[in-house]
């Protein structure tokens, strides 16, 4: 691992490019982190809001924290960092994939196509129970008597919880990446993310596999920054223009 303040990510025309982010991206844009003081998860256990059991336990706990988290949201504006990544995408097409952990929707609202939203998205709702399609819904309060699926269960934020299984597709999207970039010059960019949450933080070991050149930008130090072959220390607003070459 290299600490390195003033460096150009090397990006040619055969690159490809994978960036994975994290909370820390829209910290600028307003929205508060998970871990660490301020920070969502701070005084309050994580399962309460962010599990299955935790729902079964209190649905209107969880509603009323995905209704303020998606009042946030949609008051939040993407920041340069966001803007960055999707002019990146732009130059490089197919050649690149953004893998969020983020559930705000500001990378699609940047103009990000080539996205996976690895935990969900605050902008739909499912079935706690059956099968039914998720649909797109920005209501917000959501307020007792919640919203019922026609089976009788609780509706639900259509969001990863603990203990919960990533989707499937959204999995393979990110192997299949992977699998495309060996043998290309291949960087690997994760952003505002603490390396704590799995498999998320695992993609930087999947990706050295795959020949990947590894780069983290992130304002602390991460938990797997020593995965990483290069670590720029600031806030993505600043870091990930310079780092991608373009202009906020
Ligand atoms: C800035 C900045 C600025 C600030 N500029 N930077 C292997 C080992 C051990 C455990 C497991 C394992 N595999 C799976 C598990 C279990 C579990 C897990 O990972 N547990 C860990 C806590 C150990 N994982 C799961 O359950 C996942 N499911 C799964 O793997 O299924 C199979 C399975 C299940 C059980 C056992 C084994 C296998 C699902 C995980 C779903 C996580 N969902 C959450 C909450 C829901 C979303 C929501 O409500 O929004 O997603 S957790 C929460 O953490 C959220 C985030 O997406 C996720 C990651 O957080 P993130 O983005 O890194 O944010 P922070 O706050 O942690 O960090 C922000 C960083 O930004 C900081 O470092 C700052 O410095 C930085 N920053 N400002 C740049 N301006
Ligand atoms: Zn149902």
């Amino acid at each position: 691992m290299s600490e390195t303040q003033d460096i150009r990510i090397p990006i040619d025309d055969r690159t490809r490019v994978l960036v994975l982010t994290g909370a820390g991206i829209s910290a600028e844009s307003g929205l508060a982190t998970f871990r660490g003081t301020g920070g969502l998860w701070d005084g309050q256990p994580v399962e309460r809001v962010a599990s299955p059991e935790g729902f079964a336990a209190d649905p209107e706990l969880v509603w009323r924290f995905y209704s303020r988290r998606r009042r946030d949201a949609g008051a939040a504006e993407p920041n340069a960092a966001h803007r960055a990544v999707a002019t990146l995408e732009a130059r490089l097409g197919d050649r690149f994939l953004l893998v969020t952990q983020n559930v705000d929707g500001l990378h699609a609202r940047a103009g990000s196509v080539r996205l996976v939203e690895i935990h969900g998205t605050l902008w739909r709702t499912r079935c706690s129970r059956c099968m039914r399609p998720p649909f797109a819904d920005a209501a917000f309060p959501v307020e007792p008597p919640l919203p019922r699926c026609t089976c009788g269960a609780f509706m639900r934020p259509d969001i990863v919880w603990f203990g919960e299984m990533l989707d499937p597709a959204t999995t393979h999207r990110v192997d299949l990446f992977m699998r495309e970039a060996m043998g290309a010059p291949f960087i690997f960019l994760a952003v505002g993310t603490s390396g704590t949450v799995y498999p998320a933080a695992s993609y930087v070991q999947l990706a050295r596999l795959h020949g990947a050149q590894t780069w983290l930008a992130n304002l602390d130090p991460a938990e797997n920054a020593g995965a990483f072959d290069h670590v720029v220390a600031g806030p993505a607003g600043s870091t990930v223009p310079r780092l991608l070459g373009i202009d906020g």
